[in-house]
């Protein structure tokens, strides 16, 4: 046998029967869905995401919806849905913009702004005990707040700052429920070419404060892209010093997001729109990104870096127990049209709907251990003869076990479906792909389960 081909067996049979290493770009993240703005906040143990729901269809910021993404690991990212919809905002019209989300007293409130019925922009507050909702907007928007971009920063002894966009860059004390304004808006001073997007956050007991900005000469829209620029304050209310630029909308349009600490490590979010390049509308339909945020010695942020592969993950993925079909690693965007659908299930929670023949979802960094004997999955269909065919690794990687799914009766009639598995140790990535004839939809997935092999 000739040298290469035996090198090449060997590794083959020690990556089936080992578990190869997984590296899979993470950037951008749910990137089967439209996304922008994101607001980042880490709560027992998961990080939540609050965004811009950019519309499939845009036309221009014509969102209706506020979306939330979730995840323990940094690397599989759990859609939570739709948490709040201008149809649920009695004096909203439209332009659902970027949110944010604070934990204040026990209560999750999310801030979101949205023209009211006349037109102007308003900044509304919508409560719920969980960080994934259902939100309850307030029957009136905050008094005495006209902006876009709000952002709530809580200082260490508790006290909470708004922030938003208006005539500059705007902040203001909340009262301790959050629920409103502790004194009049006030204008920050020194955050040069401010253009929108505030975010507050404290490192090393200094104020920090992130804006997209202005490029010179440019307008801070569309083509001629933004600055990510920063200053820091040595009180939440100002003055800001400004520090200088530390990203750039690389594609053109805009740039927003947040940033904090998780584990010791600072990290961004943000958004571009890689994922629509080329197609109509395209800086209308965004995609959000998240990458590690880095300091100098003397605490200037440095340039942020942008990756394919994210930040590191923080854990791996453990089979044996429930896993949400809508945890995804990555999944199927054809030709930047969106391929899988993730919607409220019947059962609870959400699935991941409109799955047709072809259609993939990842599952990154599956820890087998010693391997696993068995694959169980809740789905629903009211088709016959679709499968769910499971492979390593990649689309063309070993298939580990093919599991019917059964005519259910509807697409919101869930059964369990199960199968062998074979050759699943180690930590691998998992790829779990529809099969079946038609370009129609064949089936809806809700979660997942692996069983180990008995010892
Ligand atoms: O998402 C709509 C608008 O685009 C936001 O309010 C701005 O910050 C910009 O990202």
């Amino acid at each position: 046998m000739k040298r290469s081909l035996k090198v090449f067996l060997t590794g083959l049979i020690l990556s089936l029967f080992l578990g190869a290493p997984c590296a899979h770009a993470s950037n951008p993240f749910a990137e089967y869905v439209y996304a922008a703005d994101p607001s980042a906040h880490v709560w027992n143990g998961r990080v939540y995401v609050y965004a811009s729901g950019d519309r499939t269809d845009a036309q221009e910021y014509d969102m209706t919806e506020t979306r939330c993404f979730s995840s323990d690991d940094l690397v599989n990212w759990k859609d939570e849905g739709s948490v709040l919809r201008i149809a649920d905002i009695p004096w909203a019209s439209r332009h659902l913009w970027a949110p944010d989300c604070a934990l204040i007293n026990g209560v999750y409130c999310l801030y979101f702004p949205v023209h009211n019925k006349e037109g102007a922009p308003c900044i509304g507050v919508a409560t719920s005990n969980s960080p994934t909702g259902p939100f309850k907007a307030l029957p009136q928007p905050l008094s005495g707040v006209a902006g876009i971009d709000p952002s709530v920063f809580v200082d260490d002894d508790g006290q909470a700052y708004i922030f938003w966009a208006g005539a500059g860059l705007q902040g203001a004390r909340l009262k301790p429920d959050g629920l409103s304004l502790d004194g009049p808006a006030q204008k920050i001073s020194g955050a040069k070419e401010f253009f929108e997007g505030p975010w507050m956050f404290k490192r090393q007991g200094h104020y920090y404060m992130t804006y997209p900005a202005l490029r010179p000469g440019g307008s801070g829209r569309g083509g001629s892209g933004q600055n990510y620029d920063y200053g820091t304050l040595t009180s939440p209310l100002g003055p800001l010093t400004y520090k200088g630029t530390f990203s750039t909308s690389e594609l053109g349009g805009n740039i927003h997001g947040s940033q904090l600490e998780w584990n010791g490590r600072w990290l961004c979010f943000y958004h571009d729109y890689s994922t629509s390049v080329g197609l109509k509308k395209a800086g209308f339909k965004r995609a959000l990104r998240v990458d590690e945020l880095r300091f100098a010695p003397n605490g200037d942020i440095l340039p942020l870096e942008w990756t394919t592969s994210g930040p590191t993950k923080l854990k791996n993925l453990n089979p044996y127990e429930r896993v949400e079909a809508e945890c995804l690693g990555a999944a199927d965007i054809p030709e930047g049209e969106h391929a899988i659908r993730v919607e409220p299930c019947e059962a609870g929670g959400q699935d991941v709907g409109s799955l047709g023949n072809g259609d993939w979802m990842r599952y990154s960094n599956v820890d087998f251990g010693a391997g696993a004997s068995t694959f169980e999955a809740s789905v629903a269909s009211p088709i016959n003869g679709a499968k769910l065919e499971l492979r390593l690794d990649s689309l063309t990687g070993p298939i580990i076990g093919q599991c019917d799914v059964p005519n259910t009766g509807g697409w919101q009639t869930w059964q369990k479906t199960q199968c062998p598995i074979i050759l699943a140790k180690g930590v691998r990535d998992v790829y779990v792909r529809i099969i079946g004839e038609g370009t129609g939809d064949l089936c809806n997935f809700d979660w997942f389960r692996f069983t180990p092999r008995p010892k």
